[in-house]
C-alpha cells in the first residue's frame, strides 16, 4: 500500500467561538451548533467510506468531544485515542478571554491581525500569577512552560511537528488511517508543514470549524492534490463546498 490517509478536523463551534472571544488553552465546551457540526462531520466521514484506525486529539474538551462525536457516528468508539497537549490550540497569552471585536476597537485591526495570523509575532504574554498560565492547571503538571508564556504560530509548530513526526507518522507509515481532532491554529501549523505553505502565505489560511479535511499522502507522506481541494491546500474538505467557503470567511471576519 503506497497511499496513506490522514483526516484532520477542527472542533465544532465552541461557546467562545460563538461569543467571539480569544480562547487558546481555556477549556470551553462546544456550543449546541458545534455539537451539530461535528455529528455531521462524523456522518460525512462515514459516507465517504473512510475508516480511521487510530485517533489523536488535544487536552481540551472541545476537541475531545469532537473526536467522540466523530467516533460515535462512524461506530469506531473502540479505536485507540491519544490526548496530547502538543495538539492543543496555540496559547493566546494575554488575549485569552478577551472579546475579539473589543480587542480590535482597542488596538486596531492591523495589530490584531498580526497577533492572530502572523507567523512569528506572539500575542502578549501571561505570567505565572494569571489563571491562564498553564502552571496553574493540574492538567499540565507534566509540562514546563516559560514564566511569561504565549505562543506564536511558529512556536506552536515547534511542538505540533515533533509530535506529528514521533507519534502520527509511524502510524501512517504502518498503513493506519489516522484521525486528528484539534484546533484552528494547531491545525494551521500541521497544514503549513503538509502543504509546504510559506511563512507569509500561512496568514491567509483560515480553517473552518467541524469540517473534515482529508489528505491522501504518497509513500514519502507528501500530500497528493485532491480533486476539489481549495488552494493552497492539497487535501479536500468534505461537505457542501459553498457552505465551507462561507465558514472560512466567517473565521476570517471575526476581527474585520
Ligand atoms: C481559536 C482560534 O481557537 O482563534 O483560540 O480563539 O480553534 O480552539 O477555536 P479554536 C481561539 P483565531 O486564531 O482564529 O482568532
Amino acid at each position: 500500500r503506497n497511499k496513506h490517509t490522514l483526516v484532520l478536523v477542527r472542533h465544532g463551534e465552541s461557546t467562545w467561538n460563538l461569543e467571539n472571544k480569544f480562547t487558546g488553552w481555556v477549556d470551553v465546551p462546544l456550543s449546541p451548533k458545534g455539537h451539530e457540526e461535528v455529528i455531521q462531520a462524523g456522518q460525512l466521514i462515514k459516507a465517504e467510506g473512510i475508516v480511521p484506525n487510530i485517533a489523536f486529539t488535544s487536552k481540551l474538551k472541545r476537541a475531545i468531544r469532537t473526536l467522540w462525536h466523530v467516533l460515535e457516528q462512524t461506530d469506531l468508539m473502540w479505536i485507540p485515542q491519544t490526548q496530547a497537549w502538543e495538539l492543543n490550540e496555540r496559547h493566546y497569552g494575554g488575549l485569552q478571554g478577551l472579546d475579539k471585536q473589543e480587542t480590535v476597537d482597542k488596538y486596531g485591526k492591523d495589530q490584531v491581525l498580526v497577533w492572530r495570523r502572523s507567523y512569528d509575532v506572539p500575542p502578549p504574554t501571561v505570567d505565572r500569577g494569571s489563571e491562564h498560565h498553564p502552571s496553574n492547571e493540574s492538567k499540565y503538571d507534566d509540562i514546563t512552560v516559560a514564566d511569561d508564556f504565549t505562543e506564536s504560530l511558529s512556536t506552536t509548530l515547534d511542538r505540533v511537528l515533533p509530535f506529528y513526526e514521533s507519534s502520527i507518522v509511524p502510524q501512517l507509515k504502518s498503513g493506519k488511517t489516522v484521525l486528528v481532532a484539534a484546533h484552528g491554529n494547531s491545525l494551521r501549523a500541521l497544514v503549513k508543514h503538509l502543504d509546504g505553505i510559506s511563512e507569509d502565505s500561512i496568514a491567509e489560511l483560515n480553517i473552518p470549524t467541524g469540517t473534515p479535511l482529508v489528505y491522501e499522502l504518497d509513500e514519502d507522506l507528501k500530500p497528493i492534490v485532491q480533486e476539489g481541494a481549495i488552494t493552497p491546500l492539497k487535501g479536500r474538505y468534505l461537505g457542501d463546498q459553498d457552505a465551507i467557503r462561507e465558514r472560512i470567511e466567517g473565521v476570517k471576519n471575526q476581527t474585520k
